[in-house]
């Protein structure tokens, strides 16, 4: 008779369930929705590992994750406060110093400090669909629970490397991921039977700790050549993560484990207190929270299997590539037969492109397209779930009613429009427009759209112009002002783009292009230049010459004098600015116009404002968007500078009341909400 000893260990938090079946102690983790490794996971499993060590009756022990997964990390959460012990890596070494064998149960994404754990278990029964990564790195983090000490024990230096500075989830049923698991089970119902009789099997055999493993270190000439290569690459990059990552891993290698977990700790300290990843951890949450549909979703979502796309333009074909990503089934509506073939020809094209460069497999490929229907627009509507219009002009198609709109710039939408930043098919971020008079479940229809194509949507209240577009005009605004205070383009393209933006604002303005941006004089005071430099006939670099001129094939930027002079002539005398007025200038009136946004309702809150222009505008992930750069900037600082210069256009440059009283209450921008 199998004795069953079921309940709380005394004291233990809820997060642990814990059950003894035939001599094996179960210890389930109950944390959803993804079993973070949160304090009270953390206590509970040492108190239930401390439990199962003295109990008599158990030969074994079986840490699993209860729910859609085992742990899928820390409790990213938990960072921005002190740490509480016990913390991961000390209960990663409890388990890998425990005196019975301990076996992890793998399903779902185990990732992040929840990879580290099933690591510092002895043994891995893991199902077949499971999910493996150390995405530590998108969060200006490496792992820093031993994952860097052990993985490369396990599978070596490249693969290990690979693993952190990607971040990738990857198959753990795949070479030389399945390293990781000594058992693999097909069906989830065999899973846990499966992990029990192995646990059986090594009751006999006792503990194997990963840390006295060495098979990824069998070649350390390859491994001293693969990490100097992985350091010079590491170095490059504006992120501090990856090169520490390097050389935690390359700690592993040289040093004993003790000293090697010593140093990937001292490293994941300062990692975790710097500006950076602050800045992608923040990030992560706001996408999170701009993609929450509204609880007011009148009707309950419906089941998007089948997208009816209309039209046949570069959206429509990008919508339809991004809509077979996605798994849906696509009825592609196009009046015209000629059009229609070639269209379907190019989205065939595209997903042989990306076979060829092995971003899709072949099956996927071809599994994609035989969802792929296209016919006439009315025939492609009937047995569609929801039809996107992406039409255009004197194509444009006869969309039903309750079709939702893929607006094009400055198109002005009725009812909710979707402004998919573009390539529609690579992007991620899609700002959903919802104009006073749509109707109530237009909105929650195409938030669950835009999930459902694994994009992340932002609410804007607008009939036509975006986030992007105003916080945009707000940065060309303020790089004209530092123009009229002195400072050159030039100068300020280059501070701005050492800060880390990819496209600084008049190289921006250049690939734009520069005609018919408006009258020299701008309303509030000061000049748009590009509107002056478009007058002498300089129209952006698609005409070979704009503020800069672009020499030679790849059309590199290069200053022209003549432009100097053309604004010292127009400008005559100015203050002057210093550049390092340039930075916490560029972000006040960014923040500036950000809290204008939310006080008027355009969007719901600020973080919202940094998802659009850090997935649609370039902003560097790692700064946390224009809103998050400014408060780790300093709002103090940034208000002082703004105060601090005298340019005509004063109620551009007048610091907005909710900025001072973030300053005065000391709260962050995660409060700017309308
Ligand atoms: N911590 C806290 N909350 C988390 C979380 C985490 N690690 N992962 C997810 N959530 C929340 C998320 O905010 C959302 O909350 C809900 O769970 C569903 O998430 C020591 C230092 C696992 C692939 O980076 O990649 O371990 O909005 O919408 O699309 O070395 O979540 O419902 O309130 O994303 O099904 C490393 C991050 C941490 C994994 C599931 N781990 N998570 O995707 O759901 S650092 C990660 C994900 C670490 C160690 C280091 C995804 C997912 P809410 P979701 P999903």
């Amino acid at each position: 008779m199998t004795e069953r000893v079921t309940g709380e260990v005394q004291a233990m938090a809820e997060a642990i369930h814990y059950d003894v079946t035939d001599g094996v102690a179960v210890l389930s983790i109950c944390h959803p929705p993804v079993n973070a490794l949160a304090w009270p996971v953390r206590d509970g499993l040492l108190r239930a590992l401390t439990q199962a060590e003295v109990d008599p009756e158990v030969g074994a022990i079986l840490v699993a994750g209860e729910g859609s997964t085992f742990p899928a990390g820390a409790d990213i959460a938990e960072f921005d406060a002190a740490p509480k012990d016990p913390w991961v890596p000390e209960l990663c070494t409890r388990l890998e110093n425990c005196a019975k064998p301990v076996v992890a149960e793998l399903h779902g994404t185990v990732l992040g400090g929840g990879f580290e754990l099933a690591l510092a278990c002895h043994y891995r029964v893991a199902l077949r669909a499971t999910r493996v990564g150390l995405p530590e790195v998108k969060l200006g983090l490496i792992p820093g629970a031993g994952g860097t000490q052990r993985t490369p024990r396990m599978v070596g230096v490249k693969v290990a490397l690979d693993m952190i500075l990607s971040g990738r989830i990857l198959p753990i049923d795949r070479p030389p991921y399945s390293t990781f698991a000594d058992l693999l089970v097909a069906a989830p119902n065999d899973l846990r039977s499966a992990a029990l009789s192995f646990c059986h099997d090594v009751m006999a055999k006792g503990p194997r700790p990963s840390r006295d493993r060495q098979e990824g270190f069998a070649d350390p000439v390859a491994t001293q050549t693969e990490l100097r290569s992985r350091a010079e690459e590491a170095s490059e990059g504006p992120e501090n993560a990856p090169r520490e990552a390097v050389a935690a891993v390359e700690a592993a290698f040289l040093l004993p484990f003790e000293a090697g977990c010593a140093f990937e700790e001292a490293a994941f300290a300062e990692l975790v207190a710097s500006d950076q990843s602050k800045a992608l951890r923040y990030a992560f949450f706001a996408e999170r929270r701009a993609a929450k549909v509204p609880l007011t979703a009148a009707a309950p979502l419906p089941r998007i299997g089948a997208l009816a796309v209309l039209g046949a333009g570069a959206l429509a074909s990008q919508l339809v590539v991004a809509a077979l990503d996605a798994g849906l089934t696509v009825r592609w509506g196009i009046a015209d037969e000629a059009i229609r073939d070639a269209a379907r020809a190019e989205v065939e094209d595209s997903l042989e492109d990306a076979v060829s460069d092995g971003a899709l497999s072949r099956d996927v490929a071809s599994a994609s397209l035989a969802r792929l229907t296209c016919g006439a627009t009315p025939l492609m509507i009937r047995d569609a779930d929801l039809v996107l219009d992406a039409s255009r002009g004197s194509r444009a198609e006869t969309a039903p009613d309750g079709a939702l709109r893929a607006t094009a710039p400055g198109e002005t939408v009725a009812g909710v429009g979707l402004r998919f930043a573009r390539p529609a098919h690579l992007s991620r971020l899609v700002e959903v427009l919802e104009a006073p008079q749509a109707k109530a479940d237009q909105l929650p229809l195409a938030l669950a759209l835009v999930k459902r194509l694994g994009k992340v949507p932002v609410h804007v209240r607008s009939d036509g112009v975006t986030v992007g577009g105003k916080m945009t005009r707000a940065l060309h605004r303020a790089a004209d002002a530092l123009v009229d205070l002195g400072a050159s383009p030039y100068d300020i393209d280059a501070v701005l783009s050492d800060w880390g933006l990819e496209l600084p604002p008049f190289l921006q303005r250049d690939a734009t292009g520069l005609k018919g941006v408006g009258t020299e004089e701008r309303p509030g005071g000061g000049r748009d230049w590009a509107a002056v430099i478009a007058q002498a006939g300089r129209s952006g670099r698609a005409a070979g010459r704009g503020f800069y001129n672009y020499r030679g094939d790849a059309g590199a930027p290069v200053a022209d004098p003549l432009v100097l002079e053309m604004i010292e002539r127009a400008r005559g005398d100015a203050p002057g600015l210093a550049k390092q007025a340039i930075v916490p200038l560029m972000l006040g009136a960014l923040a500036n116009e950000g809290v204008r946004l939310v006080d008027r309702g355009i969007v719901a809150r600020a973080s919202d404002i940094d998802v659009v222009i850090m997935l649609g505008h370039q902003f560097p992930r790692w700064r946390g968007g224009p809103m998050k750069a400014a408060e780790l900037h300093g709002l103090f600082r940034v208000i002082r500078a703004m105060e601090a210069i005298d340019h005509p256009d004063r109620a551009f440059w007048a610091p907005e009341p909710w900025l001072k009283a973030m300053v005065r209450d000391g709260v962050g921008i995660e409060t700017l909400s309308a």
